[in-house]
């Protein structure tokens, strides 16, 4: 078996690299995965804590381990987003701007298709037919209130059209239902439940695998809305720098990255269903309603020795529905606004926001020079974005020009405050989007249409070239000579 030794592309890779910069710690008292590994990770993601890794647990077969806050935020000497850039391989002081370029430059790379190997370390344990069973797992309850015990919160599933032509990767939720069923969420605008409708007009269940502990750049690449046909492989082979190495799975002629900790196979049922959730949710709430999912059934379970689940407790920011399916969906955004010609700076999913809002930084020197209007550039950008895969998932969109830094949430506070006209809001009811948003009404969640809208912080003199004022701060109100006086003498002033 080739070394594969490369944090993208090998989560146990991933793990080493984590522990020794002092971002994961192993905690090795016994931890039940019954609200306790929920609680140690909730805190952590909101202390900016290192990863927990859970290596005794009181529920399931022993040599289990469980890995909380897989791409949580850190302290910032360490990195804010070392966990997230590692996922690409970046080094670990990189910022959002560094991460979405290297995104964006994957997007026009030429993809690499995955390679196939012969055998690989989630080959290490084998459970095929009446060997099968999930309750060997710690599958954790991650909040009180939850409707039931989830194993797939950080992985992602696998299916192919019936015609071979399209692999999808795509992140998705699976709840345990018993030893070989689980449920959850394929959504008809998802490529899972596209996928799933093909096979089911031929009357056909889905050829199905999932991957937890999967490499992380292609957990990444899962949770990237890439539009429909293209396959997520060959984009994380162009991510990563190189193929990720794909084994066969045991029972239904998939391929599943080698290089992963736990492999379920299967399929998901035509028609049968199973109540799911609740569960607490990346906008930061607990609906307490279950709802009829599909039924996804495994034949076989494989795994690597002392295998390691990764666990994303959703629920408010920053937890991986920010870090990662925000900042993927930001990616995908500024990459099909920039394509289109916009004047558009950068996008920026805030992870304040909870993946409900984007910001999209507008280029002034650019906009004032195309002579547009406010409602031109707004319907522009409306029309990009709503109209794409991507654009399904954010319901609001913020427009702010270049001056301010939209991966810092204070200044994007500050330009709402002090920007924004009220009563200037685009409204977008006819536009569909996803019904999970809290604030839909339930005609709209019904509908899946309305509840998004476009706010421009633009000023009308932006629009023209002009100013009316200048900001007043440390960058802009002092000379560049007497900035970097008082920046070499911070110390000699008092200052620690
Ligand atoms: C941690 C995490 C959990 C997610 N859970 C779900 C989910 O349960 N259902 C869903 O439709 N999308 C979920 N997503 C978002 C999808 O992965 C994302 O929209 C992706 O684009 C879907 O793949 P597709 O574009 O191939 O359909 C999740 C993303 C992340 C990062
Ligand atoms: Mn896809």
């Amino acid at each position: 078996m080739a070394p594969h030794h490369h944090p993208a592309l090998s989560f146990r890779d991933f793990l080493d690299g984590l522990l020794a910069a002092g971002d994961a710690v192993p905690i090795a008292r016994p931890v039940d995965p019954e609200l306790e590994v929920g609680a140690v990770t909730r805190r952590a993601y909101e202390t900016r804590s290192p990863a927990p890794l859970f290596t005794t647990l009181t529920g399931g077969a022993p040599g289990f381990r469980i890995l909380g806050a897989p791409a949580g935020l850190g302290a910032a000497d360490r990195g804010t987003y070392g966990r997230l850039a590692a996922h690409f391989g970046l080094e670990r002081h990189s910022g959002p701007r560094d991460i979405l370029e290297k995104l964006v430059s994957a997007l026009h790379a030429v993809p690499v298709p995955p390679v196939v190997v012969a055998d690989g370390p989630c080959k290490e344990n084998i459970h095929r037919g009446d060997d099968v069973d999930l309750e060997r797992f710690p599958v954790p309850l991650l909040h009180q209130g939850d409707g039931g015990r989830y194993l797939g919160t950080y992985g992602f599933h696998i299916v192919r059209s019936p015609d071979g032509s399209w692999t999808n990767w795509s992140v998705g939720r699976t709840m345990l239902r018993d030893r070989t069923t689980l449920v959850g969420p394929a959504m008809p605008q998802q490529h899972l439940g596209m996928i799933r409708e093909m096979w089911r007009e031929r009357g056909e269940p889905t050829p199905w695998a999932m991957v937890l502990g999967a490499p992380p750049a292609a957990l990444a690449a899962a949770g990237m809305p890439l539009p429909a046909r293209v396959s997520e492989d060959g984009y994380v082979g162009a991510l990563a720098g190189g193929p990720v190495e794909v084994v066969r799975t045991e029972t239904n002629g998939l391929y599943v990255p080698a290089h992963s900790e736990i492999v379920l196979e299967g399929y998901i049922s035509t028609d049968e269903t199973a109540p799911e959730g609740p569960m607490g949710e990346y906008h930061g709430y607990l609906f307490p309603e279950s709802k009829p999912q599909p039924v996804f059934h495994v034949q076989a379970v494989t795994h690597r020795d002392d295998a390691v689940l990764p666990v994303c407790v959703a629920g408010v920011p920053p937890e991986e529905n920010h870090t990662i399916w925000g900042t993927m969906i930001s990616a995908e955004a500024l990459d099909l606004l920039r394509s289109a010609g916009l004047p558009v700076d950068l996008a920026w999913c805030s992870y304040e926001a909870a993946t409900c809002w984007m910001v999209i930084s507008v280029d002034v020197r650019e906009l004032a020079a195309r002579r547009t209007t406010e409602a031109e550039l707004v319907d522009a950008v409306a029309r990009v974005l709503f109209g794409s895969h991507a654009g399904w998932l954010v319901p609001k969109v913020i427009l702010v020009a270049d001056d301010i830094d939209i991966t810092d949430i204070d200044q994007v506070v500050w330009a709402l405050a002090t920007r924004y006209h009220p009563g200037t809001e685009y409204c977008f009811p006819d536009t569909p989007g996803i019904p999970m948003v809290p604030y839909l009404t339930p005609e709209e969640a019904r509908t899946g249409r309305g509840g998004k809208s476009v706010i421009s912080c633009l000023t009308p003199e932006q629009f023209l070239g002009t100013a009316r004022g200048t900001t007043a701060s440390f960058r802009t109100s002092y000379p560049r000579a007497l900035q970097q006086h008082v920046i070499d003498n911070w110390g000699a002033y008092g200052y620690r």
